[in-house]
């Protein structure tokens, strides 16, 4: 199984708009007539149920989105680049080239764009005004965006088991399902995370049992820490306590593990819960009875019971209230992962600033950059071998307020300006 790969994704290039006169039969001097190119395809990332892993990434890497059509004369738009849509299986996590996250992919169909197409360049036909009846340039497209991304595969259990080391997880997990975990009087037993299935009447559960987590583990202390990242979006989670340690011992026990969690994420504290003082078979009639009494005080979990792993005690009434709690707790996980996926396309489609008067010009030796996502767009469009283009050019930014910034900034005759890719000479 491929859990993590590496991609690049390219965007389409925006089309240039085209430069063009109407030509026709006994008109000798047609108006301009050249239509805008089209925006380059978007590359968006579609999670699937169909796929398990990330195999098919193993010797495809590549992904380009098609270029948009240039203008034509006649006032004809190019072809649209079209959508790149790349699957990836339902619990892939996209990250960025410095390692941030990007998405979160959750829910069968759900998307993510990852790679914007460039803008398309208008036609010659969007400069006509009074002054300029026979505009002789157009705008180029602009490159798509281009990025490597890493995907990861998380488990996707429903069910998480946490608790401190040798508190019986991997027995519970083995006695609620047909997993067959490694289990032993020592902790850190289980060094890597364990799956089962759960029969709950109707439906099914994967529950999930990862190293048992100490004080310090959120900062990598023990094994746990590594594996926390694996019932993160588990929509249960079940807290198991040692009846074998007493009852003096339970809260404090309790009380590491949620801190720990809460260290790693602060809405695991928050998530749908069950808690087991499991071991009952080790407790006298008192211990029982302090069993009950610290249980019932536990105002958050959805349930709380005292079990047995290995006597069976508990386990069909822990099985029935999994059933009662899980329907809940997956709707909760639900809503939480379409907020989550509605705050990531906000981010991903929110347009920068795109006023042209937000730009800053800063000197650099020699040089003087400016930098702005509208003017170096702008620079980026212009033919900048047109004379007309650049004519023009020099009126947006004059308009601007461009020139008397690099003014004021210093710039002299001969100095040079960079814009984006661009250098150019100030006059
Ligand atoms: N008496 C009794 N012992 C149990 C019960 N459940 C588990 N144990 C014992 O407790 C010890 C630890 O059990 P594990 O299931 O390996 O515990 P764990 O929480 O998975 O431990 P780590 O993987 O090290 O974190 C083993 O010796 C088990 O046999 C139970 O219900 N009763
Ligand atoms: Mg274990």
């Amino acid at each position: 199984m491929l859990d993590r790969a590496s991609i690049c994704v390219r965007a389409g290039r925006g089309g240039n708009g085209s430069m063009s006169f109407r030509r026709e039969k006994y008109v000798p001097k047609g108006g301009p007539d050249g239509g805008d190119g089209a925006p380059g395809g978007d590359v968006v990332l579609v999670a699937t149920r169909q796929l398990h892993d990330l195999s098919h990434f193993r010797h495809k890497h590549h992904f380009r989105a098609i270029d948009g059509g240039q203008g034509r004369g006649a006032n004809k738009r190019g072809a649209d680049g079209g959508v790149l849509e790349v699957k990836v299986p339902v619990g892939t996590e996209v990250l960025g080239a410095d390692g941030g996250v990007l998405g979160d992919l959750v829910t069968e169909g759900q998307r993510l764009l990852v790679a914007r197409g460039g803008e398309g360049g208008r036609g010659n036909v969007c400069f006509k005004s009074s002054t300029r009846q026979a505009p002789k340039f157009a705008e180029k497209g602009l490159d798509g965006e281009e990025l490597w991304l890493t995907l990861s595969l998380k488990l996707l259990a429903d069910i998480g088991l946490v608790g401190l080391p040798n508190a019986g997880k991997s027995s519970l997990l083995a006695a609620l399902t047909r997993a067959h975990p490694k289990i032993a009087a020592y902790p850190f037993t289980t060094i890597e995370p364990n799956l089962g299935v759960l029969y709950l009447g109707e439906g099914t559960a994967v529950i999930a049992d990862i190293p048992g987590l100490i004080e310090g583990a959120s900062d990598g202390a023990g094994l746990g820490h590594r594996f926390l990242a694996h019932i993160e979006r588990t929509a249960l989670l079940m807290y198991v306590l040692d009846g074998g340690d007493g009852p003096a011992a339970w809260p404090g026990a309790l009380a590491t593990v949620r801190g720990e969690l809460g260290a790693f994420r602060a809405e695991l504290l928050e998530r749908p819960a069950v808690v087991v003082v499991n071991k009952a078979d080790l407790l006298d009639a008192t211990g029982s009875e302090e069993a009950g009494a610290f249980l019932a005080g536990l105002a958050w979990p959805a349930a709380s019971l005292l079990v047995s792993a290995q006597g069976g005690d508990g386990l069909d009434e822990l099985v029935a209230a999994l059933a009662g709690v899980m329907a809940g707790a997956r709707e909760a996980q639900a809503a939480a992962a379409a907020a989550d996926a509605a705050a990531a396309a906000a981010v991903v489609l929110r347009p920068a600033d795109g006023r042209l008067e937000s730009f800053t010009v800063e000197r650099d030796g020699e040089h003087f950059v400016v930098r702005g996502v509208q003017i170096e767009r702008l620079f980026a469009k212009a033919d900048l071998g047109n004379e007309d283009a650049v004519a023009y050019l020099q009126q947006l930014i004059e308009r601007a307020g461009l020139n008397d910034a690099l003014r004021a900034a210093g710039a002299m005759p001969g100095d040079t300006v960079v814009v984006g890719a661009q250098e150019l000479e100030f006059a």
